[in-house]
C-alpha cells in the first residue's frame, strides 16, 4: 500500500498519471477525507512555488484540474441517503473563483446530513440575501481564498443586516485565508480551514452535538 506522503510528493510534482493511480490504491484503505487532506496539504505547496515564481498560472490551473479528477474518485466514496438535518446557502464570495475546498465541503456537509444550496463562484452579496430569503437556510457558509474575499464577506455579512435577515442565520467563512481575525472583522459566527471541523462547527451553531 503506497503513503500519503508519496501522494503529496506526486502531487506537488504535477505527475497527474501518478497521483490519480495512487488515488486509486489509497482509496480502498484510506478514509476519503484523510486522502483529501493530503493533497490540499500538496496545494500548499504549489501555492508557495506559485509565490517563489517556479509554477506560474498554468501550473495552478493544472492543479485545479487534477484535483477536479481526484475528488471524481474520492467524493461518491463520502455520499450516502440521508434525511436533511439543516440547509446551508453555500458560496464562493464576489471576486474569487477558488471552489475546490468549496466543494469539498460541500460533499462533506452532505454526507453529514445537510441539505446544501450552492450558490457557485464569484457570488455578490445580494444573491447571498436572495437565497436566504428563498431557501430559509439555518445557516449560510462563505468560501474564499484571496485576501480580497474577506472583504467581500464582510459585505455579505453586512447586507444581510440592511436586508433585517442577519439573526435568522448562523454565518460561518472557510477558505485558506480565514483565521479568528478574520471572523470578528467579517462578523461571522465561526471560521473553519478545513472541511471536517467546518462540518462539526455547522452542527455546533445549530445546537447539535458536533
Ligand atoms: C488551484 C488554485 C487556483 C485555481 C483554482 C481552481 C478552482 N476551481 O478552484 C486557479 C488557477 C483558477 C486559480 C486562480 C487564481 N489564484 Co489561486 N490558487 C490555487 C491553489 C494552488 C490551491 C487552492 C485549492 O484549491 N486548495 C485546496 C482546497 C481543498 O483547500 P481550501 O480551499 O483551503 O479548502 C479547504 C478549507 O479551507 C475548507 N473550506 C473551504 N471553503 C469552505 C467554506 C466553508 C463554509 C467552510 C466551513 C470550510 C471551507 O474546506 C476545504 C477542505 O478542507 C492556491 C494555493 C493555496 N495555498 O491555497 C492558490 C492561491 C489561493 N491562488 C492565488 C492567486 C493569487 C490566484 C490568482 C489571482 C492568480 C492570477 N494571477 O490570476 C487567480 C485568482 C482568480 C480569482 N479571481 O479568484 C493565491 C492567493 C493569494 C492571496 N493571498 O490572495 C494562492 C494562495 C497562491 C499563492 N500562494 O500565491 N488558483
Amino acid at each position: 500500500m503506497p503513503s500519503l506522503d508519496e501522494l503529496i510528493e506526486a502531487f506537488v510534482e504535477l505527475d497527474e498519471g501518478r497521483v490519480l493511480s495512487l488515488v486509486e490504491k489509497l482509496i480502498v484503505e484510506i478514509p476519503p477525507p484523510d486522502i483529501l487532506e493530503a493533497c490540499r496539504k500538496a496545494t500548499v505547496t504549489i501555492g508557495e512555488r506559485f509565490e517563489k515564481g517556479e509554477y506560474f498560472l498554468s501550473e495552478l490551473v493544472y492543479a485545479g484540474e487534477i484535483f477536479r479528477r481526484i475528488m471524481d474518485i474520492v467524493l461518491p466514496k463520502l455520499r450516502e441517503e440521508v434525511k436533511p438535518i439543516a440547509t446551508i446557502v453555500l458560496g464562493t464570495v464576489e471576486g474569487d473563483i477558488h471552489d475546490i475546498g468549496k466543494n469539498i465541503f460541500k460533499a462533506f456537509a452532505e454526507a453529514a446530513g445537510f441539505k446544501v444550496v450552492d450558490l457557485g463562484v464569484d457570488t455578490s452579496p445580494d444573491r447571498f440575501v436572495e437565497a436566504v430569503r428563498r431557501y430559509n437556510p439555518e445557516i449560510v457558509g462563505m468560501s474564499g481564498l484571496l485576501t480580497i474575499a474577506i472583504e467581500s464577506m464582510r459585505r455579505v455579512v453586512e447586507a444581510l443586516k440592511q436586508a433585517g435577515l442577519r439573526d435568522r442565520v448562523k454565518i460561518i467563512i472557510g477558505g485558506g485565508r480565514v483565521d479568528k481575525y478574520a471572523k470578528r472583522y467579517t462578523g461571522a459566527d465561526d471560521w473553519a480551514d478545513n472541511a471536517m471541523l467546518g462540518v462539526r462547527k455547522c452542527k455546533r451553531l445549530i445546537g447539535l452535538e458536533g
